[in-house]
């Protein structure tokens, strides 16, 4: 599939929505202020500075804890539908636990939702993205069964208080990254347990959504009617070439990276994946373990976790490339587990980071493939974006956020129910381990100033246009980047 390879004009529809994303710790800076807990990021920064490659950690970060209004009037520039943020579980649950509850915490939220709302645009929150309370760490975090009951209770406590106001909610961003790479930092420290712990992870917090999602469904629906899912980091694999290996290692790196996932909330007879079941299981054995490390789900625990979503929240930025592995290591980990070789395609457009590469097909393809084998379910694209260096005509950014949303528009023409496009990000912000040097926004920060100035640069002003006319056009360029908030 290409984008403009026919002369069809495709449009969006009138209810399809368009929105941006950020996270918590990623913009929100304000750390240690109005009585907030520490999280994991704060700690593992502030003890490694020199993991961060400009060593510009979250401590500041945008400064949206005082900057709302000005995050709320770029939104209202752009016109978007709606606003992904999420909530910092230890700004409000300082200790991790609804004993104690942060006031000044909650009033940001209370601020942000209220502002969002007066100009009518809907919040979307995610309840986490990546910032446990250190104080839940310390007790082992996702790894603990009891992160399940540690989840549940502080949702309660944000569903109280926000049901009313907010509909759309996205349990955990992306589970998949929390526990098998390095966004769940440091829960899986190398060499704490590895290939032990991302599989205690994913059963835990498979389930502590499953219960956030019950909790809704029992307690709230009636009432408020919102709708309740989860967003997975889905990129696309296609093997290097078509030899058997490669194709067969690509399926075993689907079963791992999507279906371990996917499989337990969305396929027909729920549960982890049958290639999974049978590698982790083979595996252990040989590596002289009494059971599989993978654990299993018990009959009760597999129903509560099939169907348990609204929706599928994609977070796709790009394609894969596998390759068989032929090392044999022996110690445990889930990439052995999983056995390949990721290798990049020269050929493709480059953004900053050298995983991501442009290929708008992978994400049609990644529709057709969780229609297929997940009966079509209503999706919401809750991630895709770029990275640049700084500057404002951020023409990359453009082509291939155009090149995307025509891929997804071939997919919707093909059946996929996709309801609306979430852009990452809304501004530049701290990027993990990447710092500042990575630039993902349609509004570009400066970190440097004091009131850390955010500047539309041409992308944001291209994506406006595309909200308004709802077609994704070739060419058209800005002649300046003067954005009006009127
Ligand atoms: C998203 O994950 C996150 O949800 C978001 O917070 C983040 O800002 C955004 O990515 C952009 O980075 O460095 O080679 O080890 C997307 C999936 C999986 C992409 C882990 C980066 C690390 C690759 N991510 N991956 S590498």
């Amino acid at each position: 599939v290409e984008a403009w390879s026919d002369n069809k004009r495709r449009k969006f529809s009138n209810d399809f929505k368009f929105g941006v994303s950020t996270s918590a710790y990623q913009v929100e800076g304000a750390w240690n202020v109005d009585g907030k807990g520490e999280s994991i990021w704060d700690r593992y920064f502030h003890d490694n500075p020199n993991v961060i490659t400009d060593g510009r950690n979250g401590d500041e970060a945008c400064d949206s804890y005082h900057k709302y209004k000005r995050d709320v009037e770029m939104l209202r520039e752009l016109g978007v539908d709606y606003y992904r943020f999420s909530i910092s579980w230890p700004r409000v649950l300082p200790s991790g636990f609804p004993n104690e509850q942060n006031k000044l915490g909650f009033q940001y939220y209370d601020n942000l939702i209220d502002e969002l709302l007066k100009y009518n645009i809907m919040p979307m929150v995610t309840l986490y993205h990546f910032d446990l309370p250190q104080k839940l760490q310390d007790l082992g975090g996702w790894a603990n069964p009891h992160s399940v009951d540690w989840f549940v209770d502080y949702v309660r406590v944000v569903f109280d208080r926000y049901a009313s106001k907010v509909k759309h909610w996205i349990t955990i961003n992306q589970p998949n990254s929390i526990c098998t790479s390095a966004y769940g930092e440091t829960a899986m420290t190398p060499d704490l347990n590895k290939g032990i712990t991302e599989y205690q992870c994913t059963k835990n917090i498979l389930l502590a959504h499953a219960m956030a999602y019950r909790l809704y469904q029992k307690e709230y629906k009636n009432k408020y009617k919102g709708s309740v899912g989860i967003s997975m980091s889905l990129n696309w694999a296609d093997p290097v070439d078509n030899s058997t290996e490669n194709v067969e290692a690509t399926e075993v790196f689907r079963g791992f990276n999507i279906d371990l996932f996917l499989n337990p909330i969305w396929s027909k007879n729920g549960d982890f994946p049958s290639i999974v079941k049978k590698i982790v299981a083979e595996k252990s054995k040989q590596q002289g373990f009494s059971k599989s490390r993978l654990p299993v789900l018990s009959p009760e625990e597999i129903e509560l976790l099939r169907g348990s979503a609204d929706f599928l929240g994609v977070n796709h930025y790009t394609t894969d490339l596998v390759k068989a592995s032929a090392k044999y290591i022996h110690s445990p980990s889930f990439e052995n587990d999983v056995g390949v070789e990721i290798v990049l395609d020269e050929k493709r457009n480059q953004s900053q980071p050298s995983w991501l590469r442009s290929a708008p097909y992978g994400l049609y393809k990644l529709c057709i493939y969780i229609n297929q084998n997940y009966d079509y379910p209503t999706i919401y694209i809750t991630e895709n974006g770029w990275s640049t260096k700084t500057g404002l005509w951020d023409r990359s950014r453009v082509e291939n956020m155009r090149l995307y949303l025509n891929a997804l528009l071939l997919a919707i023409e093909d059946g996929t129910t996709v309801k609306g496009y979430t852009v990452w990000s809304l501004m530049d912000n701290v990027e993990w381990q990447a710092g500042t040097s990575e630039r993902f926004g349609l509004y570009e920060v400066d970190f440097d100033s004091r009131y850390k100035k955010r500047t539309a640069r041409m992308s944001a002003l291209v994506y406006k246009r595309i909200i308004q006319s709802r077609i994704v056009e070739k060419d058209w360029e800005p002649r300046n980047l003067y954005i009006s908030s009127q």
